[in-house]
């Protein structure tokens, strides 16, 4: 495990950074007569939806991020040092664990953590990785072509990365773990299929074994996985709503309350084997998926689910939006 922590001449010129802009917060606050203790909706800060979606780009451009591959070390290295731009403490947690077809795969799980002091904490994560084969593509000669994963992959690690910015320049009043999950896509290509399995999150069910910090704990996770498509639809994950229905009315809520009610649906959606699955029945952290589920393909999610389309050609930025803003806000209200 490497650790990585702010020198104290960074640590100590953003205490400085901070203390100006509350002191500049203060007085527009005084001058606007808003109750101290009462969050106005001007605290919440924005979320850049272009900054999210360079963010993508960046990653997609290594190449397909396939463990044990140049371009997947070379994505490690890039998230990695964003983190340590942003956060207040970096863990790599680097690990080697066995695919179901007995490859031995180089992992590494990135935890960027703001706040590590604090008691209270949340888990924000998503998975980094991208899947080695394309076994849904409508053309059979791509079956085993590694995909771009723009949206299965990127998509999710691009808005966390946006608010790791942003929480290195508003402090939250909770302390925030962003988790980037590595061999989440490595499950059983479809040829070798059968019933549900455990060949899928590995990254994450190394990590609920092993966590960075032991005995770690947090009150709750949200993963996004699939944030990025035009017109997503947020139904409700069916784990989620067993292990924490809390915290998925509490997001629910918040979309719709802020305008992103045609993105978070109230429909009811399927039980899906990823990250959040680990993170509940083996570390006991209530996790909820945020995950873009479509009925009408026969897969049950976005349409270039496992195809080399997914690309950056899927990626919206409103949806991006969408999604980021929402976490921010679940996460400054702090209800
Ligand atoms: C299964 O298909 C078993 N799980 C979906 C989890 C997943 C794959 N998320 C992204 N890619
Ligand atoms: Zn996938």
């Amino acid at each position: 495990m490497i650790i990585i922590k702010k020198s104290l001449t960074i640590k100590a010129y953003l205490i400085i950074a901070i203390l100006l802009l509350s002191c500049a917060d203060n007085t527009k606050k005084e001058t606007q007569h808003s109750k101290p203790d009462q969050i106005s909706a001007s605290s919440i800060p924005d979320f850049n939806a272009d900054s999210a979606y360079y963010f993508v780009e960046k990653q997609v451009s290594f190449g397909p991020r396939v463990p044990n591959t140049v371009a997947h070390q070379k994505c490690a290295d890039w998230l990695i040092s964003k983190l340590t731009d942003f956060a207040d403490t970096v863990h790599v947690q680097q690990a080697k664990v066995r695919a179901y077809d007995g490859k031995i795969l180089n992992i590494s799980n990135i935890i960027g953590s703001f706040n590590p002091q604090h008691r209270s904490r949340i888990i924000l994560c998503a998975h980094w990785d991208s899947r080695p084969y394309a076994d849904y593509d409508p053309n059979p000669a791509n079956h085993y072509t590694p995909i771009d994963g723009a949206n299965d992959g990127a998509s999710g690690v691009g808005v966390l990365i946006e608010i790791a910015r942003i929480l290195s320049l508003n402090n939250a009043p909770v302390g925030i773990d962003i988790i980037l999950f590595d061999a989440e896509d490595y499950g059983k290509h479809e040829n070798f299929k059968g019933q549900a399995d455990d060949s899928w999150a590995l990254g994450s069910q190394y990590w609920s074994k092993n966590p960075h910090i032991s005995n770690y704990y947090a009150k709750y996770g949200i993963l996004l996985d699939m944030v990025g498509a035009s017109n997503a639809t947020f139904k409700i994950e069916e784990y989620s709503y067993y292990f924490a229905p809390g915290i998925v009315r509490k997001v629910w809520e918040t979309a719709q309350r802020i305008g992103y009610g045609n993105y978070f649906s109230n429909e009811r959606g399927s039980y899906i084997l990823d990250d959040h699955y680990y993170m509940n029945t083996i570390r006991g952290i209530p996790t909820i998926n945020i995950i873009h589920q479509e009925t009408r393909h026969g897969h049950g999610f976005f349409k270039q689910w496992h195809t080399i389309d997914d690309n950056m050609d899927v990626i919206d930025k409103e949806t991006l939006k969408a999604v980021g803003q929402t976490v921010i806000t679940v996460v400054f209200e702090n209800k």
